[in-house]
């Protein structure tokens, strides 16, 4: 596929995808963030306010599959017995419900908990790995970096929620690792809209300094493109 034809609208310039290294990152979209009674709503937040990333992100995910895209999804989370909870994490906010409490889809950020599992419309299929982090950051203790390098992976498409907390620590990260990041304005989400426009717009400042920030509506036509070069190959 030559350049013309791969080339995402995007801010603060144009991202040209190069087919074949270019995956997919979904951040969190746990029923713990999106839905009431989880870790998101015991931080006191407005779980709907999330919601919106969804539909455009069903759209993208299909197309990325598609295209034969590398997707990974990530979920924050800890081990049933918290042993990899630091106290700072555990301590934060004085709430009163919190990580490892008993709440009405199980207990708070615990893995195997149903809270704990991606909403269904966006699940995992066979192949996509899934990547546990108890951090805010993908590549903080995971394997994540190894994962997307054994795929020859360097551009990450990101997605999820939410936009100023894990999408934003996990660009960084990325970029410090020398993958660019094409964030998906729609496609991400904050409880708190000044913060989504803030995150995004620190991604795309001075040059890009963290990475490109396009809308699904851009990045779709190409996806297809690239799905329909997938088929002439088959
Ligand atoms: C937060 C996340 N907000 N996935 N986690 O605590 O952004």
């Amino acid at each position: 596929m030559s350049e013309g034809v791969s080339t995402v609208a995007a801010e603060p310039y144009a991202f040209t995808l190069k087919p074949g290294a270019v995956a997919l990152v979904i951040i969190d979209m746990q029923r713990d963030f999106l839905e009431p009674g989880g870790f998101g709503d015991a931080l006191g937040n407005d779980v709907s306010l999330l919601r919106a990333a969804v539909p455009p992100l069903i759209d993208v995910l299909a197309a990325a599959r598609a295209a034969e895209l590398v997707v990974v999804h990530t979920r924050e989370g800890h081990r049933p017995d918290l042993s990899d909870l630091t106290p700072a994490k555990h301590a934060r906010g004085r709430f009163a419900t919190k990580i490892g409490d008993a709440g009405p889809m199980g207990r708070i950020l615990v893995r195997g908990e149903p809270g704990h599992d991606i909403i269904p419309e966006l699940a995992p299929v066979a192949g996509e790995p899934v990547i546990d982090k108890s951090g805010k950051g993908a590549f903080f203790a995971t394997d994540l970096d190894a994962i997307l390098r054994g795929r020859g992976i360097t551009q990450l498409i990101i997605a999820g929620v939410t936009t100023e907390v894990c999408v934003n620590t996990t660009v960084r990260e990325a970029n410090d690792r020398g993958f660019e990041c094409l964030v998906l304005s729609d496609c991400t989400g904050s409880y708190f809209p000044d913060f989504h426009e803030a995150g995004l717009a620190m991604i795309k400042a001075q040059g890009g300094i963290f990475g490109w920030v396009a809308s699904s509506a851009a990045l779709l036509p190409v996806l297809s493109r690239m799905a329909g070069d997938t088929d002439g190959k088959a």
